[in-house]
């Protein structure tokens, strides 16, 4: 297994991307809604706003590999279940299929990053919060017992397991970064089967530690673990200002110095940064997350050897 892990160990740095409808109003992603910031009816029409206008997926790729990243991670589906690729899957909701854009915006950036010689990485968010066959119902706030309705929740599983069929093929991706596992045990999960249809796609994927059984690397989030994580690979995931997705208000921002501070402290620890950015509904980034991600190639290229 060391053998898979060499690119990650030497990566040092990643760029994630939250990329969702949630970047039309400016709030955060899925939480809004969960904590009632915002009904899901008014949540979900931010659907109509999605433009993706002004998108340029050969620039995303290219400003991320100037920054010195290795890797990124896109968010596939947050816990909105809104999928940002073509999703044939049971009662899926989707960009290219619900939104303003109605365009496929997931298969160009992939196919950038990859002429750009970055590894390409998935995250997927394992609870569903729109989903009918969801155990949690954030429309009507009730719940069903999984032991009472077990094939409504067979159902579930099916249909999640059906999109990473789907995520495989069409993007052969090098990691896969499971969110949300918490919700539920790993026999709830199937996450073994889960884990077993990503491996027949590709022996060799990465994939992180919040699938409910343990995996490849540990994911600590927004803080410097304290001690050496005992993990021997792990990688911190933070955000350049407050949130994960593009907020109106958030300006929050660390500064450049800061980031690359962060970034040596891991790497003297033995672990990744995987930094955040949050692109706006029209597909541009803002400019505040332009200006770090070239100052980190600035130093990036002036530190090779590091
Ligand atoms: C968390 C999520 O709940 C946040 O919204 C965010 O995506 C972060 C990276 O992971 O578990």
């Amino acid at each position: 297994d060391d053998k898979k892990m060499e690119w990650f160990k030497n990566a040092k740095l990643g760029i994630m991307i939250h990329w969702g409808i949630y970047s039309v109003d400016g709030i955060s992603e899925s939480w809004s809604f969960f904590n009632n910031y915002i009904n899901h009816e008014n949540y979900m029409k931010q659907l109509n706003g999605f433009s993706a206008s002004q998108y340029q997926p050969d620039q995303w790729a290219d400003l991320i590999k100037n920054s010195g990243a290795q890797y990124t991670v896109i968010t596939t589906k947050h816990h909105d279940g809104v999928a940002l690729w073509n999703s044939k899957a049971d009662k899926a909701t989707t960009i290219p299929s619900h939104s303003l854009a109605k365009k496929d915006v997931l298969t160009p950036l992939i196919s950038n990053l990859k002429k750009s010689g970055l590894k390409t990485g998935l995250y997927f968010s394992l609870p569903d919060w729109s989903h009918p066959y969801y155990d949690i119902n954030t429309r009507t706030k009730k719940r069903y017992e999984i032991g009472s309705d077990p094939k409504r929740w067979k159902q579930f599983v099916n249909y999640y397991q059906t999109q990473l069929n789907e995520l495989s093929s069409q993007y052969q991706p090098d990691l896969l970064w499971f969110d949300g596992d918490w919700e539920h045990t790993p026999e709830e999960w199937e996450a073994s089967k889960t884990s077993d249809i990503l491996k027949k796609y590709n022996p060799n994927i990465i994939i992180n530690s919040r699938l409910s059984i343990p995996g490849d690397y540990d994911t600590p989030e927004q803080g410097i673990p304290v001690e050496r994580p005992q993990s021997k690979y792990w990688e911190l995931c933070y955000t350049m200002n407050d949130s994960w997705g593009y907020q109106t208000y958030d300006d929050r921002y660390k500064t450049s110095n800061m980031l690359i501070r962060t970034l040596t402290d891991v790497m003297s620890m033995g672990g990744n940064l995987l930094l955040n950015i949050g692109p706006k509904s029209d597909g541009t980034i803002p400019e505040k997350q332009v200006e770090i991600l070239k100052d980190l190639g600035r130093w990036t290229s002036k530190n090779k050897e590091a």
